[in-house]
């Protein structure tokens, strides 16, 4: 059960939260972890503890009738798509008019749905985006530590060049240096000797099975194989599912009381509860801390907060395309899920752009060669509290997407020249080449040195912080979970040395 009282509560499970709950438990301080989805460790009917992508049922996503997979259609065909009945799944898709937002829900986050790419951002690029933020440390000590907690590993160079998983990069890579660019290998927290198994037949199928967004049932180090492992392993941590934290109040007496609404995993709610916290984490990720700040702001309850509270929100300048392959440059029918090569040319002056090189998990081939391309989107949008809907909303328009489309389109448009390939028309439900109407990288809200200080303390509240992917400012030029990964470890060395351990 849930106590009344805890020296510490952290708000979900992901990068952030589990960072912070780890060197929370480690220093000996009683923490409770509130998480809304549910823990994924128990198989279903089929054995498996996640669902196939391509026969997704209800472990797929979120509360909803229908999936909403990011490639809506193939030869303009509703084939990704299937009805599922409505449960507490682990990939949700948020959606705010011309923008929607994919999230994890569970013990873990997004760690349980994402890619697993482990990119540690430029430097030049972290500087610039966090100036404020020392870099030698950074790079010197909260980054590495971040990869070693996170269990980065590199793909096998020379089973790359001959490995069937991987011929999708290889085609794209041919491709992209027809056109003058260069690639780059991407570390992961897939398992790269689990995939190796897995192509030897040795191991049941995971990133070879087509599983990513819906859950990797083998290979993955998802933080609940780490951080959140090692969090549970210290003894003072405790993690409470279908938990969704409603409301922050602060009591007269500086505590803070939240007001946490428990679920059955079919969203029946069983009970409204209460859990008082001196040290409170806000770990929600972009979308759940801010609408957590902005209500406890707009509603009286912690009416300090700074105007900042919802601005600086950004999409990492994410877009997705697809190119047409030649009938002769087949990518194969077997493709690893998780992504380990991008075309980087983030050098250029005018349209720098990440493209990770993505596959195609159909199981058939498609000739199709996929990129989710990370831009360098000056676009902001920003969240507003609205009392009819008692949530957050966010303002973002079509036109402010269009950066990322012409950054990715002044680089494609070279490589399908140099190819003679053309785009895809078919991919995303209509004959738009560029999807841009969704974000897997929701970053800002509560951006570092605006709506906190420069360690994450929110501004007129005190021993309340944030520890997520809210802190950046809307970009970090690469995937972003070790970017969030190693701004917390900063910040909760200096908040638990100068605030909670005191
Ligand atoms: P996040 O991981 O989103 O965790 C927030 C947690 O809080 C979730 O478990 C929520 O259920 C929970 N929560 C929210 N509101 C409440 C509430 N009110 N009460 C209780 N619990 C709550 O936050 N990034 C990479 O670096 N590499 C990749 O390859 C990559 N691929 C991606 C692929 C997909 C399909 C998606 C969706 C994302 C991908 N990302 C990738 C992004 C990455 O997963 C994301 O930046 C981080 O998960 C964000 O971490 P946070 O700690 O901010």
């Amino acid at each position: 059960a849930l106590p009344e009282f805890s020296p510490a509560v952290v708000i979900g499970t992901g990068y952030g939260a589990a960072v912070t709950a780890l060197r929370l438990g480690e220093a000996g301080v009683p923490t409770v972890m509130l998480e809304m989805g549910q823990l994924w460790d128990t198989a279903g009917a089929d054995g498996k503890v996640f669902c196939p992508m391509l026969s997704p049922d209800e472990r797929s996503m979120w509360f909803k009738d229908r999936t909403e997979a990011p490639l809506a259609s193939f030869l303009w065909l509703d084939l990704a798509n299937h009805d599922i009945r409505r449960h507490a799944g682990v990939l949700d898709r948020v959606h705010f008019g011309d923008m929607s937002v994919y999230l994890g829900r569970g013990v873990g986050g997004g760690s349980l749905v994402n890619g697993a790419m482990a990119v540690t951002p430029r430097r030049d690029y972290f500087e610039e985006i966090l100036p404020e933020v020392d870099a030698d440390e950074m790079y010197g000590r909260y980054f590495p530590r971040a990869n070693a907690g996170l269990g980065r590993n590199e793909v096998d160079r020379a089973w790359f060049e001959k490995c069937r998983s991987y011929n999708y990069a290889r085609v794209s890579r041919k491709a992209a240096a027809k056109a003058g660019f260069k690639t780059a290998f991407v570390p992961s927290v897939y398992d790269f000797e689990y995939l190796k198994a897995e192509e030897e037949g040795t191991v049941p199928r995971s990133a070879l099975a087509s599983e990513v967004i819906y859950g990797n049932n083998h290979g993955k180090r998802s933080l609940d194989r780490t951080y959140l492992a090692a969090a549970l392993g210290t003894g003072h941590v405790r993690i409470h599912t279908l938990h969704e934290v409603r409301e922050i109040l602060r009591q007269p007496d500086g505590a803070y009381t939240l007001v946490v609404r428990e679920s059955d995993a079919d969203g029946t709610v069983l009970a409204t509860k209460h859990i008082g916290a001196k040290h409170l984490f806000l770990g929600a990720g972009s979308l759940g801390t801010t609408e957590l700040l902005l209500r406890a702001r707009d509603t009286g309850r912690l009416p300090e907060l700074s105007e900042e509270v919802g601005e600086g929100w950004g999409t990492n300048g994410n877009v997705m395309l697809g190119r047409a392959n030649h009938l002769w440059d087949t990518t194969g029918s077997l493709q690893s899920g998780m992504p380990t090569l991008g075309i980087d040319n983030w050098d250029d002056p005018k349209y720098p752009v990440f493209a990770e090189i993505a596959p195609v998990p159909a199981g058939l081939e498609t000739w199709v060669s996929l990129y989710l391309a990370i831009t360098k989107n000056p676009e902001r949008g920003r969240f507003r509290y609205d009392p009819a809907s008692d949530s957050a909303k966010l303002s973002w328009t079509a036109d402010q997407g269009q950066p990322s489309i012409d950054a990715a389109k002044a680089l494609f448009d070279k490589i399908n020249r140099a190819n003679t390939t053309i785009y895809r028309h078919d991919l995303f439900g209509d004959t738009r080449p560029f999807e841009n109407r969704f974000t897997y990288h929701p970053l800002g809200g509560a951006v570092l040195g605006k709506a906190t200080d420069l360690h994450g303390r929110v501004k007129g509240a005190p021993n309340l912080y944030v520890t997520d992917g809210s802190l950046i400012p809307g970009s970090t030029g690469v995937n972003p979970f070790v970017t969030i990964t190693a701004l917390a470890e900063r910040n909760v060395e200096r908040v638990l040395a100068e605030d909670v351990l005191r």
